[in-house]
């Protein structure tokens, strides 16, 4: 059973994001002046360091790699090393990320977020819980910031809100097959919520106009505060996906 939704329009070439999964935004969330929106990470060649094996649990992991290379540099002249481990458990998707500076004297900051887009068979009757009391940016009002006065978050409207320091998980109710999903993250302080709504769905060309009501992102990362890597220094993150059978 999916839980995550991919646009019947998605762009399967390599030159631009996928428009579903859970694209790698690194290392810049948004509008990048060197770059693509998001940055490269999303839509770089990454090695797989280890191919999916089933381990003795019965999870099955992978571990893949990205480093700089002449691609990356062409935009962003810092060594770097992305690793990225997945572990997928029955009902569970274990997300263990780390960047690592491998320079000798450059420091760098970056951003990072995995831009998840869960699939709900009606967005207008998802709650998501973990941003009560949260400020948040909202880029649907020119990027002023509010506090979020709601215990649950809905969607109603074009949506697409930065939530800063939100708790560490996550509740979306009524995803696939009336389900709830849980996100349990760490180290990861923020958590984008976006829906384009159909005002802005008929405007991103690989996305169908019919499809808004069918998807929610719900994004763990950190973007409000930038990630400042001394040289020699890592910064971890992880994510949990996990489907609730019983009603929590
Ligand atoms: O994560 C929300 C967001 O930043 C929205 O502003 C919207 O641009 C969305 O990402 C999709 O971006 P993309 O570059 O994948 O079209």
């Amino acid at each position: 059973m999916h839980f995550f939704c991919c646009s019947k329009q998605a762009v399967f070439d390599g030159k631009r994001a996928i428009r579903g999964g859970i694209p790698f935004v690194f290392p810049q969330f948004g509008q990048w002046a060197f770059g693509p929106q998001h940055g490269f990470a999303r839509i770089a060649r990454w090695h797989v360091e280890k191919m999916p094996e089933r381990l003795p649990s019965g999870d099955v992991e992978a571990v893949f790699s990205l480093m700089d290379d002449d691609f990356t540099r062409s935009m962003w002249h810092f060594q770097f090393r992305l690793t990225y481990r997945l572990i997928l458990r029955e009902k569970e998707l274990h997300f263990n990320i780390g960047v690592y500076n491998p320079s000798k004297e450059l420091t760098f900051s970056c951003q990072m977020l995995l831009h998840t887009y869960f699939k709900v068979p009606d967005v207008r009757r998802c709650q998501i819980t973990g941003m009560h009391g949260c400020m948040f940016i909202d880029k649907t009002r020119e990027g002023a910031v509010y506090q979020e006065t709601r215990e649950v978050v809905t969607i109603n409207e074009w949506t697409d809100r930065i939530y800063q320091n939100t708790m560490q998980e996550h509740i979306i109710t009524n995803v696939v097959s009336g389900r709830k999903m849980r996100i349990q993250k760490y180290n990861f302080p923020d958590t984008v919520i976006w829906n384009p709504w159909a005002e802005y769905a008929k405007e991103i060309p690989d996305f169908g106009d019919d499809e808004f009501p069918n998807m929610v992102c719900v994004e763990a990362g950190r973007v409000a505060a930038p990630i400042v890597l001394l040289p020699g220094t890592a910064f971890e993150a992880s994510q949990i996906l996990q489907v609730c059978v019983i009603f929590i």
